[in-house]
């Protein structure tokens, strides 16, 4: 009865924006009533974009690794639960972030230019600390450091001026909210941890708390996608996920949100379960790409440059520029988008071996993103020996990994007629192709012309 009368109330609110159909799909959404069609149009610029940047910035940027002289193999922004730091000791940190050097206008180009095409950044991550200035909460940037201004107000506002959509990542989890404590073997109560456990009553001021957060957070900043994380305590329910999700939608209908909102998020994999009808609009798999896509299926893969979203100083296991550039073709070529980490110092600096890569990747991007932007997982029913491929209507875009020694590439047949062959990058220059009875072979030049990933381009009817 609670969620019918909620129903009406909603399709009061939104009048003829929602319409009397349940979607039904592994990511429809339990919550929210929308019909595909609708759901495929708040979808569409997600969808289109393939590629964006997670921001990992909060006050863990301070000790970037390391407390009293100890550090860990684990990531920089858990230095609170892996150090065992109490609460009273890790709001020092606070005090000593002073972000001089950020520069919205630098970090959003640096986004822009590597191809990204939206902005996900930690509005307040598991230590509860609000990186915008909060009314709700003193522990914020904006109040509880020497910094006293807000720089998620001008890398919003950046970001929308450079044609970039700006979204918020928010934590469940709260390290730093009072209700909340630690019960585990040689855990300091108000240190991090994995779970937390909420005292008695705690949980109803703690979900009204994270409320307030999300409508300041919705109000202020007008995020394109609300990407919740630490939803795995047992005092989190997938009842209580699909609410919050109701609740941010109502407050913006047209927002994104993924799957980490509820409980339906099948671990690292990210996928969500198909049992019934989870919350949140996307999977989210991490640190890793799915063997295959799912077709109907939204996801994106949220992966870090080095080992660390949050910034360590010794930590310089870089991914290559061409391991970046085949996971971005990779995932695309599974139909999901690659979201891709950045970890900023507490100066407020985007590191130099990120910088560089996404510097690499964006001159990838400027000749080949045509392949990518837009376009829908491989139509090949096996994976390709040479790479990968993506398609858009009449087109199917090959990524070469590996250059044939002969000069002659073998594509399997995938129901379709080739009618024209040819490079991306000189697209007045027919390549030769030859029709066989198990696909198509096409007459490359003797060299690749990009060693990281060389594309073909097949016009189809
Ligand atoms: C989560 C965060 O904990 C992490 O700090 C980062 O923000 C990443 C993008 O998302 O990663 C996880 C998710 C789940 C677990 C641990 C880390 N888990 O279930 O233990």
């Amino acid at each position: 009865m609670r969620t019918l009368n909620t129903l009406l109330i909603i399709s009061f609110l939104l009048g003829s924006q929602l319409a009397a159909q349940q979607q039904a799909s592994p990511q429809g959404n339990a919550t929210f009533i929308e019909t595909k069609a609708q759901r495929d149009r708040r979808m569409s610029w997600w969808r289109e974009a393939r590629f964006g940047m997670f921001i990992h910035w909060g006050l863990y940027a301070v000790p970037a690794g390391e407390y009293n002289g100890k550090r860990s193999d684990r990531i920089g922004e858990w230095i609170m639960e892996w150090a065992n730091i109490p609460r009273a000791d890790y709001e020092k940190f606070a005090g000593q972030f002073n972000p001089v050097k950020f520069d919205a206008k630098e970090w959003v180009r640096i986004a822009k230019d590597a191809g990204m095409k939206y902005i996900v950044i930690t509005s307040k991550h598991h230590d509860g600390f609000a990186m915008y200035g909060s009314k709700v909460s003193k522990y914020n940037i904006v109040d509880a450091t020497p910094y006293r201004r807000d720089p998620i107000r001008e890398l919003a506002a950046e970001a929308k001026k450079q044609g970039l959509k700006f979204c918020f990542y928010y934590s469940i989890l709260d390290w730093h909210y009072p209700a909340a404590y630690v019960d585990a073997p040689g855990k300091v109560p108000t240190a991090g941890n994995r779970t937390t456990k909420l005292t008695p009553g705690g949980k109803e001021e703690y979900v009204k708390y994270m409320k307030e957060q999300l409508r300041e957070l919705i109000t202020k900043y007008d995020p394109a996608v609300l990407w919740f994380d630490g939803e795995w305590q047992d005092w989190w329910s997938e009842a209580d996920g699909q609410e919050l999700y109701h609740y941010v939608r109502t407050l913006k209908p047209d927002i994104i949100i993924n799957n980490r909102v509820g409980r339906g998020r099948q671990g690292m994999q990210g996928m969500s379960k198909t049992d019934q009808e989870y919350a949140g609009d996307f999977g989210t798999p991490e640190q890793q790409i799915p063997a295959n896509g799912l077709p109907g299926v939204d996801w994106e893969s949220c992966m870090t440059m080095n080992t660390t979203w949050g910034f360590k100083f010794y930590d310089d296991k870089w991914k290559s520029s061409e391991v970046i550039i085949r996971n971005l073709i990779d995932i695309a070529s599974k139909g999901g988008n690659y979201l891709l980490n950045v970890g900023p110092t507490a100066e407020g600096l985007i590191p130099a071996p990120s910088v560089e890569r996404l510097a690499a990747v964006g001159k990838w991007m400027k000749l080949n993103g045509a392949s990518i932007y837009g376009t829908t997982a491989s139509p090949f029913s096996t994976q390709l020996e040479f790479g990968r491929a993506t398609s858009k209507p009449g087109l199917v875009y090959l990524h070469i990994f590996d250059w044939p020694t002969d000069g002659t590439l073998r594509v399997p047949a995938w129901g379709k007629a080739v009618t024209k062959a040819y490079l991306l990058t000189t697209p007045a220059r027919s390549l030769k192709f030859n029709k066989r009875a198990d696909g198509v072979t096409l007459q490359l030049p003797a060299q690749a012309v990009d060693p990281i990933a060389t594309v073909v381009v097949l016009e189809t009817k």
